[in-house]
């Protein structure tokens, strides 16, 4: 399967979702800002809303959004799947949580080039709330549900945008102790070191 992704985006989730499950994946290059692929074709056919991740099955299905790109993620692997199919609900529960409440709500207006002071101000003060209900829940866990499940890469992808946008973890210190422990997972740490070196190469060609 291919996934479309763009480096330090929320498509690292399903990166390091393939690297833990050991899932074969392919990877497809997009830039977000021009909607088009290296081979400057274009992306929009791919995803009409030019957004990472899409995911090309090998039967040939485009699978877009992080709530149905990773539970499938979870599916073709050996080790992911069990948990996947016991837990289901509680998965989808904290995806949904992770997407609308912390992705969207959150780190959306804090991130977006086109957002202002006022949408900035409004997303800081719902994040209080929202991150004080992820500290209680961490604060007995060491991974969102049980052990290793698909929505710990995207918790951890969108919690290490924090330290893109002034969110400091500190004042939530499980929440900071829960990225700590997940950085140091060897399939975590391999899929953020290589998306760091292709947005930092990104960022060198389009600074040319
Ligand atoms: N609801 C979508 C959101 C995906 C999303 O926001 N992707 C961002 C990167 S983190 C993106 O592609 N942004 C570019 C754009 O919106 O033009 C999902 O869960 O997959």
């Amino acid at each position: 399967m291919d996934l479309y992704f763009a480096p330090l985006a929320c498509s690292m989730a399903t990166r390091m979702a393939c690297y833990e499950g050991e899932v074969e994946v392919r990877f497809i290059q997009v830039d977000t800002r021009t909607k088009r692929l290296a081979d400057g074709s274009d992306y929009l056919p791919i995803n009409g809303l030019g957004q990472v991740p899409v995911l090309r099955t090998d039967d040939g299905e485009l699978l877009r959004e992080n709530t149905v790109v990773l539970p499938y993620v979870a599916a073709q692997s050996d080790t992911l799947r069990a948990l996947h199919e016991q837990r289901r609900l509680e998965i989808a529960q904290w995806l949904s949580f992770i997407g609308s409440e912390l992705h969207k709500l959150v780190f959306t207006p804090l991130l977006d080039h086109s957002s202002n002071d006022g949408a900035r101000d409004f997303a800081r003060a719902k994040a209080v709330s929202r991150f004080d209900h992820l500290n209680a829940h961490l604060e007995k866990r060491d991974h969102l549900i049980g052990p290793f499940s698909v929505a710990d890469p995207y918790l951890t992808v969108v919690l290490n945008w924090s330290g893109f946008t002034g969110i400091d973890l500190d004042r939530w210190p499980a929440v900071a102790a829960y990225l700590a422990r997940m950085k140091q997972r060897p399939a975590i740490a391999r899929a953020m070191r290589e998306e760091v070196a292709l947005f930092q190469d990104q960022q060198r060609r389009s600074s040319r």
